[in-house]
């Protein structure tokens, strides 16, 4: 391929006309011919510049509604000959077709026609065919051509056409060809994902099977390495992170690493929880949480949190759910936390906490939705399963629960039951979560036997001398037996929040009653591996 290229003919094809006419101005003034398709041809000449019409070069006229307009050997001849090559140059000479040098494109926006509610027929309507042919065409040739899909990068190339005679760079070449790449290779994703989905027309509410072809191809999934990791999980692992649309952003602090991603993970999980709930904060580590706290301030709610286990969150990270105020900002800053990641900060909460030059401060989008699938390596191939399904309000989880035991929770009892299941949720299994008034008094996690999980999280407690008395137990999968729930009531839980459904339940309600605890099962249990 030639280093640098000789800009002589360009073809500009855009449905999106920003930038455009400065950016072909620019082109002319190098001396460069401009071919274009209807919309953009007329968008140029009513700025005053000279504009072969494809339809000129193909010898055809647009047809089908403009379906075919630049789908020509004329034009495609002229992209993917390469300039170096004599035989396809003569092979242009022998057919009339002039070479093409600058591909400038643009697709029909399907996205925004989707998001804006099109049905089927209009979303096809929308699905540009010439553009990305041209795209690909010409990023497949970058030894020759460059090819441009983004108005933010014209300004680079003119200026590089502009100290440089005119020519551009076979490094500019690839680089602009990468993106073209990467731009169809979205374009045909976002079509498909959408036609996915407007075929999925089953009403049917039965659950207990998810179709089998509405499992994607996990070797399909092709993300781009975003992040190349210092390394792994451990020093002798090599890592990197993958993907094209992360739904948060880093403002300060070193770059992330594999953990930082492992817990900013567990964190925002957890936190969307919380969504519509009083201002929350949850400290975690390892991608567990060691203390959640929700009070009328975030400040408040930071030292609920931090009270449940004052040792862990060294080095831990903490999430809010909502702007990080100053007041909390200092509570935090006083204990050495790793990463803080908040929705927003308010007015010079950054500038305080970015005294500390590697703590790593990030915000995330609360709506963000959750990916359709969860991929995971397993012994001899890939797990790809739905996410766990999000509690949703308070209201919603109450109505989905039924209370088992004589005895119904109170109003208070209920808060703190919703409190205690939010966070149970987003603990390893084992999972045994003691709460009382917005605050985790016990977690116990990731424990072989739940026994294990209770004992751990009464032993915490104990630990921060914090008092059982009156407060409530989550569970994430039901008590096998009666023993698990029976340690709760003596450690002096009050009512109990699990899914229900062992072969004992029975004996299980029946030593609640004896108890006099209120005991709700959720129906749904919350396994986390
Ligand atoms: O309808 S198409 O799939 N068929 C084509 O031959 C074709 N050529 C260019 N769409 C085609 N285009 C697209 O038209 C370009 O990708 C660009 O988005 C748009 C520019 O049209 P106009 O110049 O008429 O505004």
């Amino acid at each position: 391929p030639a280093d640098r290229q000789r800009l002589r003919r360009a073809l500009l094809s855009v449905s999106d006309k920003t930038g455009l006419v400065p950016f072909a101005q620019r082109l002319a003034a190098h001396g460069v011919e401009l071919l274009s398709t209807g919309g953009t041809a007329r968008a140029l000449r009513e700025a005053g510049l000279e504009v072969i019409d494809v339809a000129d070069v193909t010898g055809f006229p647009e047809i089908l509604d403009g379906r075919v307009k630049s789908l020509h050997p004329n034009v495609h001849g002229g992209i993917l000959a390469r300039s170096q090559d004599p035989e396809d140059q003569a092979t242009l000479e022998a057919h009339g077709i002039g070479a093409i040098q600058l591909v400038a494109v643009n697709l029909y926006p399907f996205r925004e026609a989707v998001a804006s509610g099109a049905d089927d027929a209009l979303a096809a309507d929308n699905v540009d065919i010439g553009g990305p042919t041209m795209l690909r065409a010409a990023a497949k040739n970058f030894g020759s051509v460059a090819v441009v899909v983004d108005p933010t990068d014209y300004d680079a190339l003119a200026a590089e056409l502009d100290a440089n005679d005119g020519t551009l760079g076979l490094a500019t070449r690839h680089r602009l060809a990468t993106t073209g790449f990467r731009h169809t290779a979205d374009y045909d994703d976002a079509i498909a994902r959408f036609f996915e989905a407007s075929g999925d027309d089953s009403t049917s509410d039965d659950e207990t099977d998810v179709a089998p072809e509405a499992l994607p191809d996990p070797l399909e999934v092709s993300l781009p390495l975003a992040l190349p990791l210092r390394y792994g999980e451990n020093p002798h692992q090599r890592a990197g992170f993958y993907s094209d649309s992360a739904p948060y952003q880093t403002l300060h602090g070193k770059a992330l690493s594999t953990n930082n991603l492992l817990d900013l993970t567990a964190a925002l999980d957890l936190i969307g929880e919380f969504a519509d709930a009083p201002p929350t904060v949850a400290i975690l580590k390892h991608t567990n949480p060691c203390g959640v706290g929700q009070a009328e301030s975030l400040a408040d709610a930071y030292r609920k949190a931090f009270t449940t286990d004052t040792l862990s969150p060294f080095g831990g990270i903490v999430v809010v759910n909502r702007a990080l105020d100053r007041a909390s900002a200092e509570a935090i800053d006083a204990v050495f936390t790793e990463l803080i990641i908040a929705p927003e900060y308010e007015d010079g909460v950054l500038d305080f906490l970015q005294q500390k030059q590697n703590r790593r401060l990030l915000t995330y989008t609360p709506e963000a939705s959750a990916p359709d699938y969860l991929l995971r390596s397993v012994a001899g191939g890939v797990l790809a399963q739905e996410p766990d399904a999000p509690l949703g309000t308070a209201a919603a989880l109450r109505e989905r629960c039924s209370v088992a035991t004589q005895r119904a929770p109170s109003d208070g009892e209920w808060a703190d039951l919703d409190f205690a299941w939010r966070v149970c949720k987003h603990v390893k299994s084992n999972a045994i979560v003691y709460a009382k008034g917005g605050a985790t008094l016990g977690i116990g996690a990731g424990q072989m036997s739940r026994i294990d999980a209770s004992e751990v999280a009464v032993r915490k407690a104990g630990k921060e001398s914090l008092d059982l008395a009156g407060s409530v137990v989550a569970s994430d999968a039901f008590f096998p037996f009666a023993d698990g729930l029976l340690a709760a009531a003596d450690a002096g839980a009050v009512a109990a929040i699990q899914p229900g459904g062992s072969v004992r339940d029975d004996e299980v309600i029946e030593a609640a009653d004896a108890r006099g605890m209120a005991m709700v099962f959720t129906g749904a249990r919350h396994f986390r591996h």
